[in-house]
């Protein structure tokens, strides 16, 4: 097997550092060990000069090693922070009033891409295989080639992707499309992802579709197909099992006191809906007195890009929302929100997941929602909570026992927590069931094998929907 190298905007921390890596570090570590590989990314330090930047900085654990860049701070802000998070993250989630398309922040995110272009080709063999992840990226196969680098690439976008209309608002839309025709394959989340993107290349004129998956533009023809990522599930299932015994966990379950547990964990960030949320269960205690006093909405969200603008102002929004929905409800020995504003471990996530009776998951747009699935897998098969879910989320495409919501509908998402509260066992049963059939079959080491696979072999790219 030739030896795979991936590269992402930050690369997980060492593995002796005690962070709990999540589950796509997990898989592309797992990946890569299997046949001996190189992770290239942004180390997460500023250099102090362009100079220093060029300095890598390597770390071999096993057969894999990790190669890490300083960026400039002129580089983190305008590649990073700029281009990437308030012009494609906004774009891509069909947030177009948020997009901020600044000409020097493009220009960045362009040199940065050419400068991680530069440190890898000068580290590829003739049989490697390349695969790059996310947004951070795109401009990155174009570079290689531009360098002569023949090797076969491929791209995983983890967030969505919009209609052609609202991708064209982009002033460089035609560039960045251009770029994504040096790939050999090119992965989105759900099948309707793909249809929008192929759709935006056909619209620009770069070229035609062959046959389903399978792109010509000029003399390139490159695979473009749905791989819709997963959880490392087993593995998920077992830490919310051992987590009963985990001490916070248990504080948790005294301090409810028999009433019902809603959960939402989620980043701080403008995608997930979280304030429309808030609003919905507003909306749930308004029309259910009979519910005051019996249930506890805990609203885990740690901060995140507190350096965009945006991120800061919706912080300021949420901590109002939550404020003032509990003065207007609460009672004396009763808070009808819980929020937390900051990260929770993994292993007491897991915990409280499996001890809640609603996992609320209502993001105005995601690319697959991971949380959705961590609370399928850490549920009690003998007595499961109920998924409410957007029907925004790409997983709300695989997970089909979940009660699917318009976040952007209040009331309704209000009459839905209403209405799982009340759901029969048998029901949350035969619900959760196929929903962690599901999971099982298509975890994270699927995702990361069948995507391997439509890159390094002729097989056409698998037709989502028919794993289903
Ligand atoms: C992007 C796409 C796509 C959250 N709070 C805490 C915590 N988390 C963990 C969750 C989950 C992960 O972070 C978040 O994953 P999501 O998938 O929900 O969302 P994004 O971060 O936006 O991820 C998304 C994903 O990429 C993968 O392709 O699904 O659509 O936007 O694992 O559990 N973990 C801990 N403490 C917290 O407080 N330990």
């Amino acid at each position: 097997m030739s030896r795979l190298i991936v590269v992402s905007n930050r690369v997980p921390p060492p593995a002796d550092k005690g962070a709990s890596a999540g589950g796509l570090a997990v898989a592309l570590q797992a990946a890569l060990r299997d046949r001996g590989g190189l992770w290239l990314g942004w180390s997460g330090e500023t250099a102090a000069t362009e100079a220093e930047s060029e300095e890598i900085k390597t770390r071999v654990e096993g057969n894999i090693t990790f190669s890490l860049v300083d960026l400039t701070k002129r580089d983190q802000e305008e590649y990073y922070s700029g281009f990437a998070n308030r012009a494609l993250w906004p774009l891509l989630h069909y947030r177009l009033d948020l997009a901020d398309f600044d000409r020097r922040d493009t220009t960045g995110y362009f040199r940065v891409n050419a400068f991680f272009a530069r440190i890898l080709a000068a580290q590829i063999q003739p049989d490697d295989v390349i695969w790059v992840q996310d947004y951070h990226l795109i401009p990155l196969a174009a570079e290689l080639r531009a360098r002569g680098i023949t090797n076969k690439i491929g791209f995983f976008l983890h967030i969505p992707w919009p209609p052609a209309d609202v991708f064209f608002a982009m002033p460089w839309h035609r560039r960045l499309l251009e770029a994504f025709t040096s790939y050999d394959l090119v992965g989105f989340q759900i099948d309707y992802d793909a249809e929008n993107f192929v759709n935006c290349l056909v619209r620009e004129g770069l070229g035609r579709e062959t046959s389903r998956g399978t792109f010509k533009a000029g003399e390139r023809e490159f695979k473009i197909g749905a791989f819709p990522i997963g959880i490392e599930t087993a593995e998920f299932t077992s830490v919310a099992v051992e987590a009963e015994h985990n001490a916070l966990v248990k504080r948790m379950a005294v301090s409810l006191n028999n009433r019902k547990l809603i959960i939402g964990v989620d980043r701080l960030d403008y995608s997930k809906g979280i304030d429309q949320r808030m609003l919905a269960y507003e909306r749930f205690l308004e029309n259910t007195p009979s519910a005051h006093g019996k249930v506890t909405y805990l609203q885990v969200t740690p901060k995140s890009r507190s350096d965009v603008p945006e991120y800061a102002e919706m912080q300021r929004e949420i901590a109002e929302t939550a404020g003032r929905i509990n003065g207007a409800f609460s009672d004396i020995d009763w808070v009808p929100i819980r929020y937390i504003n900051r990260t929770v471990k993994r292993t007491t996530l897991a915990g409280l997941f499996r001890m809640a009776d609603i996992g609320l998951v209502t993001p105005l747009r995601d690319g697959m929602n991971l949380v959705a699935k961590e609370f399928v897998a850490a549920q009690k098969p003998e007595d499961p909570g109920v998924l409410v879910l957007s029907r925004f989320a790409g997983a709300a495409r695989e997970l089909d026992g979940a009660v699917l919501v318009n976040p952007y509908d209040m009331e309704s998402t209000g009459g839905a927590i209403a209405g799982a509260i009340e759901m029969p066992l048998e029901e949350r049963i035969a619900r959760w069931r196929s929903m962690y059939d599901q999971l099982t079959r298509y975890d994270v080491n699927y995702w990361c094998e069948s995507f391997l696979k439509a890159l390094e072999t002729q097989h056409n790219v698998p037709a989502f929907g028919s794993q289903n």
